[in-house]
This record gives structure tokens, C-alpha cells and sequence, in this order.
């Protein structure tokens, strides 16, 4: 476990915080609360000689694990702020967000550290401030709020609007619009980049000296700042695979080779992304292997009955990385009945691929609460906060929220103990995926069930012309009451972020999507949905995302047989003029 520097318990960053700050009538900041705007700002020409030591700003709030990660595998040794004289003495300082703004501007101000950090930054000293680092140094933020930003910027962090059809969080790759000498962009072109984020600051007059780009998700919204030494950016460049790898390289030495690529004119829209699904559990040696099931029946139909065994977990998620997968997730698919913590194997996958693997790791399986045999009671908060501090961007819960989502469609209360809302309140909703596990079940007329039917194109065995799709538990084995379209709508209101939607039907047969299905989820959700299962050539990858609203798309077993190359999935889906990251 790595230790979460300055963090006590008066000042945890997850602790609710009282809004500092009030807009005025028209949504304009109070002056009065704008405590740095009358520094006089001066940058200074400092340059990047600081060694092979960067400082590293985290204030305890979440998984800053793979800027850890991505700052040594570019050769860096870290040293942790624990003071703000760490922050006056630092050579070049990372500053990577993570948590709500309230509760880091919480934690900055109290440990003194938002003084510090004002005076470093004013003084034009090498800094990196990331996502939520970029936008703590506005005047304020909407979230939860207004509150009080360190008022470096002028200008007020909002929420995205989803009533312009745009799903929020946004998440997923954008490419962004470089606007001036950027200095740590210049390699990057038109390169897409990962961003995951709810709120983001808009360009005005005020503050235009300061952009360095934007990126387009419904409004043009500012992607990253530059004055000087002082950069900071909204997306991810320890998730941005090569091109956020060269970010930071550039960052960290500002001699460093660079190639200046033509600043990428072209309007970008959110990539659809191609994700790579690694169904692990143990096998009957007690190796922890990659399986893949047929309709979910992951055993060989020989004598023996083996666990099907396709690979090594980390060499098999380091091998899609470099393939060009924009996701990988992780499904531990016997999850439900061993307690995740006490699979040290698996956490152990996590802490190892994510040294080496910079694109956005998901990870479920046993996600609930749960009491070990020596009566000690886990919460879920505590499993999934166990996955995120080794090294998972999200975590994805089954069994748990079908339960969830039966309680809350039945009472109509949200009782905020519910894994999925515990864990989207503490960690972001953008951090919770859902994965729905449903079965097709034919019906001849739709009033037959209780669950939303449609209308199939191709008829049930007994010619039905109808069918609704059951949501079940415990890796396919249990039907319960309850429609994959009731549970999707139940899990974006109690919290969920992102849907990733399986077919038990389809899962491994390489027909194709089950479109019908994938298009109802798609259309009644606002947060974005991953199609899963059936993917067995490329042109059932353009066909998803034509014929219905998916954000991604996602594969098993054509990648681990090597059937399809990933780059082959992103050449096709190019050639058919549908944005994805290359
Ligand atoms: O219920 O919270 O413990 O989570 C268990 C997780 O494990 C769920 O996400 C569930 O989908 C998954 N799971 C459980 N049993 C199986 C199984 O296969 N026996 N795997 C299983 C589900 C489905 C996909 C698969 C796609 C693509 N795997 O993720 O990778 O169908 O496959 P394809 O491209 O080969 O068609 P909890």
C-alpha cells in the first residue's frame, strides 16, 4: 500500500467541503474571495536541470499510481511533497489532481500547501499539473459548489452539459487543437489523448495568454494551459499510451529530442474505442490464467475439463498495449464466490501490468461486501479502494449491482449503501463501470413480462417475435427478475459511469454484436456503454458503431487467438470514417 503523504483525518480529501466561495448574480466570482488574484505574477526563465528527481504532489486522495509509474519508466526517481517547503524546493513538480475539488482544495489549504504551490507556480518554476491539477488553478469550480480554486486562471470549472446529446463524464480519446507553442505538446500533432472528467474550464479573454490547447466535446473547452515553465493539462498523459509517455518525457527534459509534427487543424471527435477483455481466474493447477468461455462455459469439452488457457495475464494485457488496445479490462470471472482480497494474484497482475501498460485498466470481479471466515467484514468501498491503489483506472461490478438496482427499482429510495453508490461518491462516477451479464429470453407477446420487450428481427425458435433481455448473477448462472434495460436505467441513477454490456448469447461465438441489444441499452442511457460479445471479424466493429450509440467496443477471444489484430480493427474502422486513436 502506498502511503498517502500529509492526509489526516481532519483534512481527508474525501471528506465533504463547505463551498468557499459565491458567485454573484450573474455567475460572476465575488472579487473579494479571489485571494491571489492581486499577486503580481512573474515567471522567471527556469529551466528543466533538476536531475533525475521529481517531486510528486499527492495529497492522498485516490490511485496516482500510474504517474508513479509512467515518471520511473521514463528513467525519474520520485520524491513526495510532504511539506510545503518540498513544493519552494522542488526542481520540477508534478501535481497530478485526483478527487473532487473541494475536498483538494481542502487538503491544500490546510497543510499549507496551496501558499506554497501559488508561490512555486508564480515564480515560473517547472510544474505539471494534471486533470483536476489543471483545474485547481482556476478561480473556482461548479463542483459540489462553487468553491474557491488557488485563482491562478481566471475563469470558473463547470460541468459538462449533457442536454446537447453529449455523454458526461466524458471519457475516452479526444485529439486536441494546439493554439500556440506548447513546448511539452509539440511531438503530439493531432494525436488523440485520454481524458476522463465531468467538469472542465471554457476558453475566454481573460484567460487566453494562457492556452496552450483545446478539445471539442460539445463546447471547445480548454485541454491544457502553458505559461512559460507552467504547464497543465485535462487529460491523462500517464493514460495516453505513446503520445502521453512523450508529454511527460518532454516535460521532464526540455532537451529531449522532439519531433515538431504539424499542430492538428482537423476537428476531432471522441474516438470510439477498442478495448481488450481479459477474463482471468485460476485454473484447476491453481495458475492464474487468461480463459475464455463459449456462451460463458469457460471448460474444454475434452476428458479432463480443463479451464480453457489462453495466456499470462500481464503478458498477455503488455502485448494488447503495444497492439494499440485503448482499454484493458480485467474480469475476475470467479470473483463472485472468492474474496477478491484474498487473491493477492490478481492484485499482483494489476500492480505488475500497470507498470509497464499507459492506457486506462479496468478491473471486476467480487466487488461487494464481504465477511472472511474470521468473522472481519470488508466493504466494498474497501475492495474496490484495494484494486485502485494497485493500479486500476476502474472497477467494474456484476452480481452486486443487479442487487442494487432490484432494491432501489423496488423502494424507489437510494439508500447510498449500495457498492456502486459508495463507490462513485468516494472515487467519481467516471471510476464504476457496471457489467451486465443478460440472456436473450423470447417472448410471443411483450405484455407476457414485466421487463421491456422489443421486437426482434429474426424470430425465437417457436417463431416468438418478441424477446426482453434477463440480467443474471454469478457469471451467467442465476436468471433474475429484472431486464438488462430496468438495470441499466436503475445503475446510471444510482451512480454507474459507464456500462459494459455482455451477451451471454453471443459471448464468444464471433457472430457479431448483439445489436438489437446494444442499440435499446445504448439509447436509453446517457453515460457511455461498451458493446461486449461476439466480436469475430472487423466489420462487426464498424457495424456497432454505426447501427447504434455505443462508445466502444469490446473483445475477447478473436485478440487472444490472434484471428484479428487490433490494428486491423482501427484500420478498417479509419477506412470507414469512424474516428478512432491510431
Ligand atoms: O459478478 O461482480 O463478481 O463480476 C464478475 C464479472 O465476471 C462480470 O463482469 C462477468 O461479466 C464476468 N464473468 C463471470 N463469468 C464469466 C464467464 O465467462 N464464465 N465473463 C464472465 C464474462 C464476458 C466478456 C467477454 C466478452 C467478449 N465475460 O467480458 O470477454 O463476451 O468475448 P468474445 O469477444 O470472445 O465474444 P461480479
Amino acid at each position: 500500500m502506498e502511503a498517502a503523504p500529509f492526509v489526516n483525518a481532519k483534512a481527508h480529501p474525501f471528506r465533504s467541503s463547505s463551498p468557499a466561495l459565491l458567485l454573484g448574480r450573474n455567475g460572476d466570482i465575488c472579487r473579494r474571495s479571489l485571494k491571489f488574484k492581486s499577486r503580481k505574477f512573474s515567471v522567471r526563465a527556469a529551466v528543466n536541470d533538476g536531475g533525475s528527481v521529481v517531486t510528486l504532489l499527492d495529497y492522498g486522495a485516490g490511485n496516482v499510481r500510474s504517474v508513479r509509474n509512467a515518471i520511473r519508466f521514463l528513467g525519474y526517481d520520485i520524491k513526495d511533497v510532504q511539506t510545503p517547503e518540498d513544493i519552494l524546493n522542488a526542481n520540477r513538480l508534478i501535481f497530478p489532481g485526483v478527487g473532487a475539488f473541494a475536498a483538494a482544495m481542502d487538503v491544500l489549504n490546510q497543510t499549507g500547501m496551496a501558499e506554497a504551490l501559488c508561490t512555486y507556480i508564480e515564480n515560473g518554476r517547472p510544474f505539471l499539473g494534471i486533470c483536476l491539477g489543471l483545474q485547481l488553478l482556476f478561480e473556482c469550480s461548479e463542483e459540489n459548489g462553487p468553491v474557491k480554486g488557488l485563482g491562478l486562471i481566471p475563469g470558473v470549472v463547470g460541468r459538462f452539459d449533457s442536454s446537447s446529446g453529449f455523454r458526461v463524464p466524458h471519457i475516452g480519446w479526444n485529439a486536441v487543437q494546439i493554439t500556440k507553442d506548447s513546448g511539452i505538446l509539440d511531438d503530439i500533432g493531432g494525436r488523440h489523448v485520454y481524458f476522463v472528467h465531468s467538469y472542465r474550464a471554457m476558453p475566454s479573454n481573460a484567460n487566453k495568454d494562457w492556452i496552450s490547447s483545446t478539445c471539442n466535446y460539445g463546447d471547445n473547452f480548454i485541454a491544457s494551459i502553458r505559461r512559460g515553465n507552467v504547464h497543465a493539462v485535462q487529460f491523462h498523459p500517464e493514460k495516453s499510451g505513446n503520445a502521453g509517455l512523450s508529454i511527460l518525457r518532454r516535460f521532464l527534459d526540455s532537451k529531449s529530442d522532439v519531433t515538431k509534427q504539424p499542430a492538428g487543424r482537423k476537428a476531432s471527435k471522441l474516438a470510439k474505442r477498442v478495448i481488450a477483455c481479459l477474463d482471468v481466474r485460476t485454473n484447476d493447477k491453481g495458475d492464474l490464467v487468461v480463459t475464455k468461455g463459449d456462451q460463458y462455459d469457460v471448460r474444454e469439452h475434452t476428458k479432463e475439463n480443463e479451464v480453457r488457457n489462453l495466456g499470462k495475464p500481464v503478458e498477455l494485457a503488455g502485448q494488447y498495449y503495444k497492439d494499440g488496445a485503448d482499454e484493458i479490462s480485467f474480469l475476475n470471472i470467479t470473483g463472485f464466490r472468492d474474496f477478491p482480497l484474498g487473491d493477492l494474484p490478481m492484485l499482483q497482475v494489476l500492480r505488475n501490468t500497470s507498470e509497464n501498460v499507459f492506457v486506462p485498466l479496468t478491473v471486476g470481479g467480487g466487488i461487494r461486501d464481504f465477511t472472511d471466515g474470521n468473522g472481519r467484514h470488508y466493504s466494498s468501498l474497501e475492495v474496490a479502494s484495494e484494486y485502485f491503489r494497485s493500479g486500476a483506472d476502474k472497477i467494474s461490478i456484476g452480481s452486486d449491482a443487479v442487487y442494487a438496482a432490484e432494491a432501489y427499482l423496488k423502494t424507489g429510495v437510494k439508500t447510498g449503501k449500495s457498492s456502486l453508490e459508495q463507490i462513485s461518491r468516494v472515487y467519481g462516477n467516471q471510476a464504476v463501470v457496471v457489467s451486465i451479464d443478460p440472456r436473450r429470453v423470447y417472448v410471443k407477446d411483450p405484455n407476457e413480462v414485466e421487463c421491456k420487450a422489443i421486437k426482434v428481427i429474426i424470430p425465437g425458435p417457436n417463431g416468438e417475435e418478441y424477446a426482453w433481455y434477463q440480467c443474471t448473477v454469478n457469471g451467467g448462472r442465476e436468471g433474475r427478475p429484472i431486464g438488462a434495460y430496468e438495470l441499466a436505467k436503475a445503475v446510471e441513477d444510482l451512480g454507474a459511469g459507464e456500462i459494459l454490456l455482455n451477451c451471454i448469447d453471443r459471448d464468444g461465438q464471433g457472430t457479431g454484436f448483439d445489436i438489437e441489444l446494444i442499440k435499446l441499452i445504448s439509447d436509453a442511457v446517457t453515460i457511455p456503454v461498451i458493446a461486449s460479445s461476439g466480436a469475430g471479424a472487423v466489420e462487426h466493429f464498424s457495424e456497432v458503431f454505426t447501427e447504434t450509440n455505443a462508445s466502444a467496443a469490446l473483445a475477447a477471444g478473436i485478440f487472444h487467438r490472434k484471428e484479428v489484430p487490433i490494428q486491423s480493427v482501427k484500420e478498417h474502422l479509419s477506412k470507414e470514417a469512424i474516428e478512432v486513436r491510431m
